[in-house]
């Protein structure tokens, strides 16, 4: 009866990646304190939306790549079947992320041991295709990160990273220095592809720091009333080109966000829709076809439950939506902090407002009632919070 068991249904024990076998119990160990992988996460493992026949995501890998083969007479060399699996030298150390940078954190990062992760981006494969020599290429692959709930964050999603590299004679005679060359020649890249994927859309270039590169900038569209950021990216850190035997020369680099590409062209209100087996949302899309807009098939409503309770220091909003995961899957469309509070005696309370709908069928009230019963049970056993 605990609808915990249609919310999540059972996994399989092996999965096959690039002709890798990958075992469960390699990547869940739930009694291993430097692992954090629950069974949700590794049954999304393989599933490889960008390789999917007719999948949004795939008709968008294409049209990138469409947009990369016009534009650079298919110099880019392209990569979508690279193992998830990577270890932390490559995710982070070969990226230049800090020591103490809040991405190696257990928090945001899904840990396989203390060495192995799932790749929270494709920028850990740059280093090692650098050293194979490759000066242009497209990086495609499902990516892992411990975050928050709501329409635009899911725990899996897909990025595909491009990074050119260029030779001193490619900027000498242009009067600009190498730096400055590159970020114009990215950014003009970029919205070249913009333009090639959405005709006229609103988009803003903003600021912002990433380890690898310098400057960097973040791309945002103007979707569903706000601002929502679809890319990172900027000028390769020098120190990463050296190393990988390249240092007379400059790069760029950007990691684009696909399902928010994808939503974005196709007009898909909620990311877990991309997950949906549903006739009605599968056969919506087809190979090469950029022009169609998703029709929602019904609006069900949502269903909304908070929950209250005092935290402990080691809470975070992370470990809760998580736990929401645990139970609820695809369920749980987004979890929101709508009250916090901290008492006369130094006690703080959350109250978090978790919003319930299925995106395929209308979900009774006692159904939603058992997942907030055992969403409530889970937060106290596994979160050590004070329920309210
Ligand atoms: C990165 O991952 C950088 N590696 C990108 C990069 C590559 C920068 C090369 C410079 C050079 P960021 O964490 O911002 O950056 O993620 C990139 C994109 O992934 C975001 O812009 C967003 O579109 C998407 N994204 C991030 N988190 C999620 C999520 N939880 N769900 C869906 N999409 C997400
Ligand atoms: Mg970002």
């Amino acid at each position: 009866k605990p609808s915990s068991k249609r919310a999540n249904p059972p996994i399989a024990a092996l999965v096959e990646v690039g002709g890798v076998k990958i075992a469960k119990d390699d990547v869940v160990r739930e009694s291993d304190p430097t692992n954090n992988v629950p069974d949700n996460i590794f049954s999304k493992i393989g599933l490889q939306l960008h390789r999917r026949d007719n999948h949004p995501i795939r008709i968008l890998k294409n049209a990138i790549y469409d947009y990369f083969d016009t534009s650079y007479s298919s110099k880019f060399v392209k990569f979508d079947d690279l193992c998830p699996i990577v270890s932390v030298q490559q995710n982070f150390d070969e990226v230049l992320v800090p020591a103490d940078h809040v991405s190696r954190s257990y928090n945001d990062t899904y840990y396989i041991n203390a060495d192995t992760v799932l790749r929270c981006h494709t920028s850990a494969h740059q280093a090692e295709l650098l050293r194979d020599g490759h000066s242009y290429f497209l990086v495609t692959g499902d990516v892992y990160r411990r975050d928050s709930i709501d329409s635009t964050h899911y725990p899996v999603f897909h990025q595909m990273e491009g990074v050119r590299v260029f030779s001193p004679d490619e900027w000498e005679g242009s009067g600009a220095d190498a730096t400055s060359y590159a970020a114009m020649d990215l950014k003009k890249c970029l919205e070249g592809l913009a333009r090639h994927l959405f005709g006229a859309v609103e988009m803003r270039w903003v600021d912002t720091y990433f380890p690898f590169t310098n400057p960097s900038f973040e791309l945002e569209i103007y979707f569903q009333e706000r601002w929502m950021e679809v890319l990172g990216c900027g000028v390769t850190e020098q120190e990463i080109l050296s190393r990988n035997g390249r240092n007379d020369c400059v790069a760029w680099a950007f990691g684009l966000g696909l399902e928010r590409l994808a939503m974005v062209l196709f007009d898909i209100p909620d990311i877990r829709l991309f997950w949906s087996t549903d006739q009605r949302f599968t056969s919506q899309f087809s190979e090469g076809k950029l022009g169609v807009k998703f029709k929602p098939f019904s609006k069900f409503p949502p269903c909304y439950k908070d929950v209250s309770f005092w935290i402990t220091d080691s809470f975070t909003e992370n470990n809760l939506c998580e736990v929401v995961r645990g139970i609820a899957g695809d369920l749980a469309e987004e979890v929101k902090l709508i009250d916090n509070f901290t008492n006369k005696k130094g006690m703080t309370s959350h109250c978090y407002r978790i919003a319930f709908r299925s995106m395929e069928r209308s979900l009774t009230d006692d159904e939603i009632n058992q997942l907030q019963w055992n969403v409530r049970e889970a937060v106290q056993n596994k979160l050590h919070v004070t329920l309210r």
